[in-house]
């Protein structure tokens, strides 16, 4: 049976496992979510997921939702890949980047993504909060400080090995340009980021995403 990624793929936190799956040759079905057809309060969806929110992976009668976990999930899939390191205090070191990520990184990163990018595209709004925006610029910068310099002298986020810790934290700015994220000064952060977006699987995964924009914007 294949893994089924429930997801609406244009959101960040939906690109994150889709790219992950596809980088590491892990073979699943994407179940496309539509948020104007109010597809995660469905009660199907619902009982796979009680948040009512996405992404969700199920394998077979095995369920993971939170997408720094079905990341893990998946590089178990392939343990060889070097995505989760086996050893105990690198893989904690990766996972403690995937906390940050949830903490810090995510949400901030988010407001711009949902003020710039999902407002107009999805719900029609062309209206931002400035307010929001505004208030998100402070922690927007101390959370990227914190990141250009753990990059300083590393190809990836905890070493020279790329790590599901790179596409947690990476993902948050699949639609950078476009959701208006200052990356401005960050130039570790740009560096990486560009080496992220130079992947296949990274590649394949955007291209993907192209009919569910296209749908959006009819
Ligand atoms: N921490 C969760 C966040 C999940 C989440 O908030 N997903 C949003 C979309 S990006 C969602 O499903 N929102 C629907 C809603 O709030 O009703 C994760 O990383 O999986």
């Amino acid at each position: 049976m294949t893994i089924e990624i429930f997801a609406f793929s244009l959101s960040p936190r939906a690109f994150k496992t889709l790219v992950t799956a596809s980088h590491l040759g892990v073979d699943y079905t994407l179940r496309e979510l539509n948020p104007r057809a109010g597809d995660f309060q469905k009660p199907d969806y619902a009982a796979i997921n009680p948040n009512m929110r996405m992404p969700t992976l199920k394998d077979g009668d095995y369920i993971v939702w939170e997408a720094n976990a079905i990341l893990q999930y998946l590089a178990l899939q392939k343990p060889d890949s070097g995505l989760l390191p086996k050893a105990e205090r690198a893989r904690l070191d990766v996972t403690r980047w995937q906390f940050w990520d949830l903490a810090h990184w995510d949400p901030v990163c988010g407001v711009y993504t949902f003020e710039n990018v999902a407002k107009p595209l999805v719900m029609g709004i062309n209206d931002p909060d400035t307010a929001a925006l505004a208030e998100a610029e402070e922690k927007f910068n101390r959370s990227a400080k914190v990141l250009d310099d753990q990059l300083k002298g590393k190809k990836f986020v905890t070493g020279d090995s790329l790590t599901v810790a790179d596409f947690s934290l990476g993902c948050a700015l699949v639609h950078a340009e476009m959701a208006k994220i200052p990356l401005g000064s960050y130039l570790e952060i740009k560096r990486w980021l560009a080496s992220l977006q130079a992947l296949p699987a990274w590649q394949k995964t955007l291209a993907a995403q192209q009919p569910v924009v296209a749908a959006l914007q009819k």
